[in-house]
């Protein structure tokens, strides 16, 4: 008896259930042709003559139009048809900038003509977060001349004005000091140890520029704040405020998202030079340093923590000031960027560490960046909410034991994110 009983609510179910179907689709689902579009009018994201449900959770905003591209003409009102035009006109500006003043500020690329789509990728994450409102111009340098492609493709995509610069040659190439066998014998030795970039002249040329060179060149001359941006790098959320404008206001003369340990086999001996340059130019260390961050030891040792550099937003005449002038020039004469294989990254964050106050380093929790391998995504999931970030909490690499951002916390006695112990 239960089973039979059981198997007749079945039927009557799937009836009801049938019938809804039915009366749903015989309802809903017919166009109304309602609000015929005719010539003149502006496109609409609603197909012509079928309106939107009033009933619809999912609100469609129908004051959404897009330029007149499309006519649409009723036949029973004109015997003529219009084809769609599937070709959209090309609006001349994005978004308005956004008001306020802006800074003496660009952003700056060190780039081969080979990276051009690499470049684009990370343009178009910057201007898509931040600088389709802001505008701020964009120098990339390149020790070879940039050839049309890179050109074009960069000039369409940066809403600021594009420079082009060629590197002089005595800013990439071996110092006259260099004693190239030495240097040759030290590239073979690391590429039979597996060092990465470890046998490679090019990288190094490049780390010795970025350490010593690129603000000096004359493109850079007019400007007074730079941000770096590498190739394939990501922006995950919106910048709702110009970091450059918060550089200047705060006083801050360098800042980073991502800091970790350096490999130990590229920079043997940087450490030394460094202390050398401490006892030599005293008056140069900040009484308010940050050693704290490099040593822990009071400086006898070099404990390998730096900011990650493919990313900086910086004080350029800090750069080009004696302090950092003096500090680069002692480190070329030792020769460490050939011998070794000295990257930028802890050359500036030395530099930066013990030449500036603390209080002028800056981490951007709100930056949200990627270079491979490590992702910066900001601890604090209503801040991930409000600027409408994607990365995965998950990724965060600040609070990770590789990662030296925690000891900058400590250091500076700054308050950690909420939610930061449960991403160690
Ligand atoms: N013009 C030029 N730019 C270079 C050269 N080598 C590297 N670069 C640029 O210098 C920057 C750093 O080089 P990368 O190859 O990204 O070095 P990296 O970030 O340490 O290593 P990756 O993991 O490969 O990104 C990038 O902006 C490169 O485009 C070169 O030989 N010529
Ligand atoms: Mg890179």
């Amino acid at each position: 008896m239960a089973t039979g009983s059981g198997r007749y609510l079945r039927y009557i179910l799937f009836a009801v259930f049938g019938i809804t179907i039915i009366y749903f689709i015989s309802t809903s689902s017919l166009p109304s042709y309602a609000q015929p579009l005719t010539s003149g009018t502006a496109f609409s994201w609603e197909r012509p003559g079928e309106s939107t449900p009033s009933s619809s959770t999912n609100e469609i905003d129908d004051s959404i139009h897009l330029p007149q591209t499309t006519s649409v003409v009723e036949s029973s009102q004109s015997e003529e048809t219009t084809t769609p035009n599937v070709i959209p006109t090309i609006p001349s500006e994005l978004s308005p900038p956004a008001p306020g003043e802006r800074i003496n500020a660009t952003f700056i690329t060190l780039a081969r003509n080979t990276d051009i789509w690499e470049i684009a990728r990370s343009i178009r994450q910057v201007e898509d977060r931040f600088n389709r409102n802001y505008n701020y111009d964009w120098v990339f340098l390149n020790d070879k001349p940039f050839d049309e492609t890179f050109k074009k493709v960069t000039t369409s995509l940066v809403s600021g004005k594009t420079h082009y610069g060629e590197i002089p040659v005595d800013h990439w190439s071996f110092p006259p000091w260099i004693d190239q066998k030495k240097a040759e014998a030290v590239r073979e030795d690391m590429r039979r140890r597996k060092i990465i970039y470890g046998d490679s002249v090019s990288y190094r040329h490049m780390c010795r520029f970025e350490s010593g060179f690129f603000f000096r060149h004359p493109l850079l001359q007019q400007f007074e704040y730079y941000w770096r941006v590498e190739p394939s790098i990501e922006l995950f959320c919106d910048i709702h405020y110009d970091p450059f404008r918060f550089m200047k206001e705060n006083k801050k003369k360098y800042s980073f998202v991502l800091s970790l340990y350096e490999y130990v086999e590229t920079i043997p001996t940087l450490w030394d030079s460094t202390k050398k340059f401490i006892k030599a130019h005293p008056e140069h260390i900040s009484p308010d340093n940050s050693m704290g961050f490099l040593s822990d030891d009071g400086g006898d040792t070099y404990n390998k923590c730096h900011f990650w550099s493919n990313f900086e937003i910086g004080n350029l005449d800090w750069l080009r000031s004696k302090p950092y002038i003096d500090f680069f020039e002692t480190l070329d004469k030792d020769g460490g960027f050939f011998y070794e294989r000295w990257g930028d990254a802890p050359v500036h964050s030395i530099a930066a560490s013990l030449l500036l106050r603390k209080d002028e380093i800056h981490f951007f929790n709100d930056i949200a960046y990627y270079h491979v391998p490590f992702t910066h995504c900001p601890t604090g999931e209503d801040v991930r909410r409000k600027l409408r970030c994607h990365c995965n909490p998950a990724d965060n690499f600040d609070w990770k034991p590789y990662s030296c951002t925690s000891r900058f916390f400590d250091l500076n006695k700054l308050k950690k994110p909420e939610g930061w112990e449960t991403q160690v």
